[in-house]
Order: structure tokens, then C-alpha cells, then sequence
């Protein structure tokens, strides 16, 4: 009987402890992997043991654009990814990657709280459960040359992350090549890129000294990385198991915007020590990416339907 019991036992807690897998696109180092680590050592924790969450970062479980995809057919429980990346999908996404729709952190909050509920929904339609989000320091100009206006760009092969830095590109005269974080260097050894638009921690992740000698500080655009999970996985969680995730995942965001404002400074710092130029963009130069983003906020305005436009509505406070 004794044996019979620990047999039961043993059986139940196998079926209750849960190993899950987590695909991230970008380097161990970085803050965004790091604060997720945090989480996953707190949902462990919380859970008393019962999900155990291993992180692979850097997109070596799935590359960046199958993340998503993976985590809705539920090939990996949890994921991270770049919301802008999925702005073909839906425009909602896009509206953090568009140059100066915000102009700092406190905007970027407030654009996310606007986009948040929309962001939900859509991932629930298809079995996404959306855990939280967490901004990139504000997007800086890395070139090999001076630039000093738009007119200094033209014809450069320019890195782009996301169908926004694709978009921009093009308005600038630049061609865009798709290029994720992790394939940076090689991308600028190889001159297949020669200029790109991105956080000073990209920067420093992809050691920007040894292929670009200027930054310009422009703090274009905040982007942001949601973390999600799918659904399968989070309802064969007890209500209290999910409740400590859901718990996790708050101090996750709260944590992040924080790391994320702090990184900047630091990083902009390691820029700068390791060589570069970190320079303050001439008017002429903010002007002209001011004109673009100008452009491409009408074109959003356009093709983000009543639901969009809302969002940015509210975001504007109109
Ligand atoms: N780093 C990511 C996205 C935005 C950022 O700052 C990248 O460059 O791919």
C-alpha cells in the first residue's frame, strides 16, 4: 500500500512539475535576456518547483521571425520577440517604431498602455497570452562616415530590423537589408551593410567600435520586446500557478523599464570609451529624419484602420 501511495505520488508530481522551453532572439548578455532569466528563477520559485523554464537565447532554438509562430503551435511554450517585427501582421505593432511618435520614456509608457489591450486581444485570437513588454533605450544613428544631413545617407546599404527601419530607409534614399542583431558584425565585415539605426546596447552587443567610428544620438523611436505565452501551457497551470507567473511577470516589466534606462547611460558610456564618436545629430540631420517620420506616421495613419488610429488617438490624448 505504502509503495502504491509513493508510486501515486511520484506519478502526480510529474504530472503537476513542468519543464517549458523559451525561445529569445537575442544574446545572453543583453538586459532584455537577463531580466528574463530573473523572471524565470521567480516563476520557479513561486511555483514551488513546478515549472522550470530553460531559456534559449539568441535565437538558437528558432530564429527571430519563427518565434511567434512556434509559440502559437505550441512547438515552445514561451517566447520573446520584437513587436515591431510583427507589424505586417498587424499595424498596431508598427506604432513603436515609427521615428519621434514618442520622445522618451514617459511617452513610451504611455504609448504602450494604449496599445496594450489591442495587443492582447489579437494574440488571444490566436492562443498567445501576452506576459509583459519591456523598451529598448531610445534608437541612435551608427555610420562609418560624418553625417550631417540626410543627403550624407543616400546610397548607403543600410541594416533594418523591422519593416519600420526597412521603410525608413527607403524614404532616406538607403537600401534596406534584413539583418537580426546576432548577424551584426558579420553584416558590416562583409559590407553588406554600412550604416544602421539601432539602442547603444545593440552597439555594444555587436561591438559597433570595430565596424562604425560615429553614433548620432537621435533617440528616434522606443521599441519594445514582448515576452508571451502560449495557451495551452498557461491553462495547464493551477489558478495559483498562473497567478504567480502573472505576479513574476509584472515585477518582469517593472524591473525592465528600469534596466532599460539605465542601460542606456551605461551603454552610450562603453560606446564612447571604446572609441566611437557619440555626437549629438545637426539640426539639418533631425530635420530630415523628423520629414521622414513625418511621412511614414501619415502612411501608418493610413493602413492602421479605425482600431489603430484609435490607439494613436489615445496615445495622443485626442
Ligand atoms: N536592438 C534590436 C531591436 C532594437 C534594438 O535596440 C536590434 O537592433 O535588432
Amino acid at each position: 500500500m505504502k509503495r502504491l501511495v509513493t508510486a501515486l505520488s511520484l506519478l502526480a508530481l510529474g504530472a503537476l512539475a513542468q519543464t517549458w522551453n523559451m525561445a529569445t532572439p537575442y544574446p545572453p548578455g543583453n538586459f532584455h535576456t537577463q531580466n528574463i532569466l530573473q523572471f524565470v528563477k521567480e516563476v520557479e520559485e513561486a511555483t514551488g518547483g513546478r515549472v522550470r523554464i530553460t531559456v534559449h537565447p539568441g535565437g538558437s532554438l528558432f530564429p527571430h521571425p519563427q518565434i511567434l509562430p512556434a509559440v502559437r503551435n505550441g512547438q515552445v511554450q514561451m517566447g520573446e520577440v520584437l513587436m515591431s517585427l510583427l507589424a505586417n501582421e498587424n499595424p498596431l505593432f508598427n506604432l513603436d517604431s515609427i521615428p519621434f511618435v514618442v520622445s522618451g520614456y514617459e511617452d513610451a509608457w504611455r504609448l504602450y498602455q494604449a496599445q496594450r489591450p489591442e495587443v492582447e486581444k489579437w494574440l488571444a485570437q490566436r492562443g498567445v497570452v501576452f506576459l509583459y513588454a519591456v523598451p529598448w533605450p531610445p534608437q541612435g544613428l551608427y555610420t562609418k562616415k560624418p553625417v550631417n544631413s540626410a543627403q550624407d545617407l543616400k546610397g548607403l546599404r543600410f541594416r533594418a530590423y523591422n519593416p519600420a527601419t526597412a521603410r525608413l530607409a527607403e524614404l532616406l534614399g538607403m537600401t534596406p537589408v534584413q539583418v537580426e542583431a546576432a548577424d551584426i558584425p558579420q553584416a558590416f565585415a562583409t559590407g553588406i551593410v554600412e550604416a544602421m539605426i539601432t539602442s547603444p546596447t545593440t552597439g555594444v552587443d555587436s561591438q559597433a567600435w570595430d565596424f562604425a567610428r560615429y553614433f548620432y544620438d537621435v533617440k528616434a523611436w522606443i521599441p519594445k520586446n514582448m515576452v508571451v505565452i502560449g495557451r495551452r501551457a498557461f491553462e495547464s497551470l493551477s489558478p495559483q500557478d498562473r497567478e504567480a507567473l502573472l505576479q513574476a511577470a509584472k515585477r518582469a516589466e517593472e524591473r525592465g523599464w528600469k534596466m532599460s534606462q539605465e542601460e542606456e547611460a551605461k551603454a552610450l558610456k562603453t560606446l564612447a570609451q571604446r572609441g566611437m564618436q557619440v555626437v549629438k545629430p545637426s539640426p539639418q540631420l533631425m530635420a530630415d529624419l523628423k520629414k521622414a517620420g513625418e511621412t511614414m506616421i501619415l502612411e501608418w495613419q493610413r493602413q492602421a484602420g479605425a482600431t489603430g488610429v484609435r490607439v494613436y488617438r489615445q496615445y495622443l490624448g485626442r
